[in-house]
């Protein structure tokens, strides 16, 4: 095993931490002009192959620059994420031949924004117990129900919907179906109000009496439940990616404040500041390894729940403390409202929510091991 970046990875990561500081704008809207740059650069299907319409580059490359880009705004590393990961991957992994040349081509170019609706007000860890109804009608099925916090909600083009054909099965159950946004009954509703990532949409998604072709089921019926789990192993590494980008950003905010005050009063910094600081970068480099490592683990074509869970909970935790740390070594401004490091902290908490908590990723680690 490689601890290194290779010369290539380590050319794109240049290239991503340039383009994410002259062409990533930090505002406080929604991302258009940095998505309509992703696109351009190609980098909204990297990890999908060329005859698709994508990148044909590896997962690393992706993590990359996920990390990159969350690194200057966190927002746009998350619809990015999301996007390829559980919003573009459920066509390539399991379409028909007939679906992936109608959706893949257009979402591996951005042309067309992806989404992922699995959570319900009573079914956010405990997925499994989704009460979104798919009856059988005809040559499709009727959807009924309501999603919550669906990330680019309203936004998207096209939906992974989840819904269970028949209750009494449990996650077996449940089936995986692509919904276009302009379907009759699919009715998105108005941006939560979050205490970070805010200008990645975040909504419930109603679904009432939803007409939808069964050309457009993913999969078999009953597979939605393993559909939407495996999807999930190589989203949590992008949110991994994320929480890298912003503890780094965190990490390099402070330096830049103790060097310019060594500057400036001639002091060294104090032994605890510098303790501080030596003790969040080695935790840093420690994630880094963890968050590439399950990028590797995924590329291999392994299974990677453990890898990706474990790289997922360990740096997001770490992005919550690099940014507390941040402010509490530079005290005021950075613990002003709209600062830079009171945004680390608040888009670094949503990354331990989002994509399953840390809870669950503790779970999936424990159940790996004792199984
Ligand atoms: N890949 C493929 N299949 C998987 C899998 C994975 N990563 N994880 C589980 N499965 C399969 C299991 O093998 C099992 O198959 P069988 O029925 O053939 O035995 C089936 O799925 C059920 O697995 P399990 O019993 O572990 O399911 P649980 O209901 O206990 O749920 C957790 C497991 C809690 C891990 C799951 O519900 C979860 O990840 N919850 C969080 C959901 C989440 O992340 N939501 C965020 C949505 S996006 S913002």
């Amino acid at each position: 095993m490689n601890f290194v970046l290779s010369d290539y990875h380590r050319s794109r990561k240049e290239e991503f931490r340039c383009f994410a500081e002259k062409e990533v704008d930090r505002g406080d809207h929604f991302p258009a002009d940095n998505l309509r740059k992703a696109v351009q650069n190609g980098y909204m299907g990297l990890p999908l192959p060329p005859e698709w319409g994508g990148g044909g580059e590896d997962f690393l490359t992706y993590t990359i620059l996920i990390e990159e880009l969350s690194r200057v705004c966190a927002s746009t590393g998350a619809i990015i994420a999301v996007h390829t990961s559980v919003g573009t991957f459920p066509l390539y992994y399991f379409g028909t031949e007939e679906q992936k040349k109608h959706y893949l081509p257009g979402l591996a170019r951005g042309e067309l924004l992806g989404a992922f609706a699995l959570t319900e007000s009573g079914a956010g860890s405990d997925a499994a117990a989704l009460t979104t109804s798919a009856v059988r009608s005809g040559d499709g099925y009727i959807l009924n129900g309501c999603k919550l916090f669906i990330t680019s909600g309203g936004q998207a083009d096209i939906y992974t919907v989840f819904a269970t054909v028949d209750r009494s099965l449990g996650h077996r159950g449940i089936t995986a179906f692509l919904v276009e946004k302009d379907t009759p009954g699919l009715i998105p509703g108005k941006p939560e109000k979050k205490m970070g990532l805010n200008r990645s949409n975040t909504t419930e998604l109603r679904l009432e009496d939803l007409y939808i072709p069964a050309s457009n089921r993913l999969g078999e019926e009953g597979s939605g439940f393993k559909i939407a789990m495996s999807l999930l192993d190589g989203g949590r590494i992008g949110i991994a990616a994320q929480a890298l980008g912003l503890a780094q950003a965190a990490v390099d905010y402070g330096t830049a404040f103790l060097k310019q005050r060594e500057e400036e009063t001639g002091r060294k910094t104090d032994q605890y500041a510098a303790f501080e600081l030596a003790d969040l970068s080695t935790r840093l480099e420690a994630a880094r390894l963890l968050v590439y490592r399950a990028a590797l683990v995924k590329e291999s074509g392994r299974k990677c729940s453990k890898e990706a869970s474990m790289a997922k909970y360990y740096t997001t935790d770490l992005a919550v403390a690099a940014a507390t740390r941040c402010i509490d070594l530079c005290g005021f401004p950075a613990a002003e409202a709209g600062s830079l490091p009171a945004g680390y902290f608040c888009d670094a908490k949503a990354t331990q929510i989002y994509e399953g908590t840390n809870q669950i990723q503790r779970l999936v680690v424990a159940r790996e091991l004792l199984q």
